[in-house]
Parts: C-alpha cells; sequence; structure tokens
C-alpha cells in the first residue's frame, strides 16, 4: 500500500523535538541526556508514553533498546526505523531524536490516514548511541545486533564504577525481551548530517551509500611526578608531556594518511595538574576514522609507533585500551535508490554521500538491508547546543523517510 500524497505533521514533529529537548535541557543551552541517566530516564518515559497514545505496542529488550510495534495486515517480517535518544555534553536538539521522533510522526501520519501497511513497522530508540558515559558508543545496536553478548555489555562500566546493568535497573528499562528477538526485513534511519556537505551544496536530502569506520582508543601514561623547578630536563618522566606529543602526533597522522582521515583528541586529563609538578600521570584517548579499513589500520600502526617512541624516548609506562572498533559499511543500494526516487518524487535536491559519525544504521547493516536519510546541518556544526537544522529540511526528511516506509512495508 502506498500513498505517495501523504505528508507528515510539521508542527507536531517540531513541537515534539522541542518538548523532547526541554528534558535534559542544559543552562547554557544544548541538551544533556548521557545515557542512562535520570535526564535519559526522563526523555524514555516521554517517549514511551507518545508511542503508547499513538496506539503503538512497547517493548523493551535487556540492553535497554525501546520498540514499539505497529501491527500490519500480514505476519511478514517487519521494517525498522529509528536512532537514539541519548546526547553527548552538551548535545542539540536534533541528533538522534529526529531518527525516533520521524519514526514516531509516520506512525502518527498512517493513523491520521488510517492506513494499515502491510509489514508491522518498528519505531526503534537504541541505548547509548552515543557512548559517552559507556563505551562502545552504538552499544544498544551493536548488542541487538549480536556484536557484543549482552552479559558483557551489562558489566561495562563508567568511570564512577557504575556499571550498565545497574544503571538501566536504576532507570526502570532494564527490560525482558531478548536483544534481536524482532529481526527486521529493512532498516532505514533518518539523521542530521552533522557535518558541512548538503549545506555547502544546497542540497536537502542525503542517500548515505556508507559510514566509515571507527577506532576508539584509551590511552594511559604513567611516568614521573616531580619538581617543576629542581628536576633536570633529561631526568624527567613527563607524563604531560608524552601526552601533548601524542595529541600533536594524531594530527599528523591525519596528514600523512590523507584520504578523509580523521582524528580526534577528545579527552586529556593529567594527575596532578598542578601548576608546578611534572605530570606523573596522563589519561586521554584517540578517536581515528577512515571510511577505507586498509587506511585506517594504517593510521592505527602509527599511533603504536608513536606509543613505543614514547615509551623509549620518554621512559613512561603507557598502557592502552581499546574501546571501540568498527569497520566501515556498505548500505543497501535498492533502499539508496529508493531514497532518491523519493526524494525527486517530492522534489528535493537528493545526493549519494558517506556518513563521517558512526549511527545505529552501521550495526543494523549487519543483520538486514539498511540505509540511511541525511538533512543538512548548519554551518556543518553537531555534538554542540549550536546545531541546527532548517523546519523545512526537518519536514523534507521526514516526508522521504515516510514514503520510503511506505515502499519498504509493502510486501511485494
Ligand atoms: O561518535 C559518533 O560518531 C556517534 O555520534 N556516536
Ligand atoms: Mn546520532
Ligand atoms: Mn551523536
Amino acid at each position: 500500500v502506498s500513498d505517495t500524497n501523504l505528508r507528515i505533521s510539521g508542527d507536531r514533529l517540531i513541537n515534539r523535538l522541542t518538548e523532547l529537548g526541554r528534558i535534559g535541557a542544559a543552562p547554557g543551552g544544548g541538551v544533556r541526556r548521557i545515557a542512562l541517566t535520570a535526564a535519559d530516564r526522563d526523555g524514555r518515559d516521554l517517549l514511551v508514553r507518545w508511542m503508547k497514545d499513538a496506539g503503538l505496542k512497547v517493548r523493551v529488550d535487556r540492553i535497554g533498546n525501546i520498540f514499539g510495534i505497529r501491527k500490519g495486515t500480514t505476519d511478514l517480517s517487519p521494517v525498522m526505523t529509528g536512532s537514539h535518544i541519548d546526547t553527548v555534553l552538551d548535545g542539540g536538539l536534533y541528533d538522534g531524536t529526529l531518527g525516533v521522533l520521524a519514526g514516531l510522526e509516520v506512525v502518527e501520519c498512517l493513523n491520521d490516514a488510517d492506513l494499515q501497511t502491510e509489514r508491522d513497522l518498528v519505531i526503534a530508540a537504541f541505548t547509548n548511541e552515543e557512548g559517552a558515559r559507556f563505551q562502545p558508543d552504538m552499544m544498544g545496536s551493536l548488542v541487538y545486533a549480536g556484536g557484543l553478548a549482552i552479559d558483557e555489555a551489562l558489566t561495562i562500566t563508567d568511570l564512577d564504577g557504575q556499571s550498565v546493568g545497574a544503571e538501566l535497573e536504576k532507570i526502570g528499562y532494564a527490560g525482558d525481551m531478548a536483544c534481536g528477538e524482532i529481526a527486521p526485513q529493512a532498516f532505514i534511519e533518518l539523521h542530521i548530517e552533522q557535518g558541512p556537505v548538503l549545506e555547502r551544496e544546497a542540497t536537502a536530502i542525503g542517500a548515505v551509500e556508507n559510514l566509515q569506520g571507527i577506532s576508539w582508543t584509551e590511552i594511559h601514561i604513567r611516568g614521573e611526578a616531580n619538581h617543576a623547578g629542581t628536576t633536570p630536563m633529561e631526568m624527567r618522566r613527563d607524563a604531560g608531556y608524552c601526552a601533548a606529543a601524542l595529541a600533536c602526533r594524531v594530527r599528523e597522522i591525519t596528514r600523512e594518511i590523507g584520504n578523509g582521515q580523521v582524528g580526534t583528541v577528545g579527552t586529556f586529563t593529567l594527575t596532578p595538574s598542578i601548576i608546578n609538578v611534572v605530570p606523573g600521570e596522563a589519561r586521554l584517548t584517540v578517536d581515528l576514522r577512515n571510511a577505507d579499513d586498509t587506511l585506517l589500520i594504517e593510521a592505527e600502526n602509527l599511533l603504536a609507533n608513536c606509543l613505543d617512541d614514547l615509551r623509549q624516548t620518554e621512559r613512561v609506562e603507557i598502557d592502552v585500551r581499546r574501546l571501540a572498533r568498527f569497520e566501515p559499511v556498505a548500505f543497501d543500494t535498492a533502499i539508496v535508490e529508493r531514497i532518491e526516487t523519493n526524494a525527486a518524487r517530492l522534489g528535493h535536491a537528493c545526493r549519494r554521500m558517506t556518513s563521517g559519525a558512526g549511527h545505529d544504521a552501521q550495526m543494523m547493516a549487519r543483520i538486514c538491508p539498511t540505509a540511511m536519510i541525511f538533512v543538512p546541518s548548519r554551518d556543518g556544526i553537531s555534538h554542540n547546543p549550536a546545531e541546527f537544522t532548517a523546519p523545512e529540511y526537518l519536514i523534507a526528511g521526514a516526508d522521504i523517510l515516510l514514503q520510503t516506509v511506505l515502499d519498504l512495508t509493502a510486501s511485494s
């Protein structure tokens, strides 16, 4: 069944994005709904209420993934759409929430039109996509897709030693459904681009055909705290210098590798962090990404070589812990083509592109045909309170999601 004249309600979608954004609203603007905190719980509770009001059957699995199910007329395997509602510090209004709330808007639209789809339609909100507090990121969809055992995931702890399992219990989202119980026919995710490409090309829609590989590493450097004045330079085992040298080396590695290689040192703490003490310890994280896994491996090797050099020249101990490693994924060409066809039919410019960010779709691609729809981010900014996407683009993305879901839920 497909009704090409059906359109979503932009007001209802944007009002919900705004209302959800009030939960965890940070003092300086932006949103603070870190996974498995009270704010995440409140956001989840609001989403579940909206899902139930829309007549969806709500299920929660053991990693806390939320699924809103709209029955179809057949018992063929369902089509799933969705994303995440957890944020970074401090996040914007749209990262993740657009995909979940546009999915809910598709349901509302079908309800208003009293339209039955052949396949069930499932709206998903995956746990801890951001990986800000518990690593790896995309944790809920990774467990769901079978990439991480649930019992292992539940034992992962944050910097305060709180475990995923205990925190899920605390917020009331330690569900009983087995992870992966719902086996989708296809998965499609609407998301803001979070980069500058679509805006630069004044193009409303990205038909995402692949997503780059991600390598997250935690590095712990132990040298020797000492007096900043009396310790001769050649005697120092300066963990702070090593961490700084490493951060500079990450930037050089991106230049040496080229080809879209990116590298980020996002966390960086020195101990004791006192003006007149040579830092005895340093902890930092390195995020390396590339759409070509061979190049990503080369970047990882260059990083490892730098650590060996520092161990030698600076006589420090360096321990490395891998926090996440995801290979690049290619999305389903047939679904990408449907996105392009629907964009053209609705009169929106569309281009194929790669996702620089990780998404739940990266995990879902392991278990079913998957693709993503991108809409522009103003000034290419995201993971920042200034994150913004113009209403006409939010609506265009959701309308194309609606049409593509209608295509996919038809049994043919
Ligand atoms: O890191 C990412 O790309 C995603 O926002 N978790
Ligand atoms: Mn996201
Ligand atoms: Mn994000």
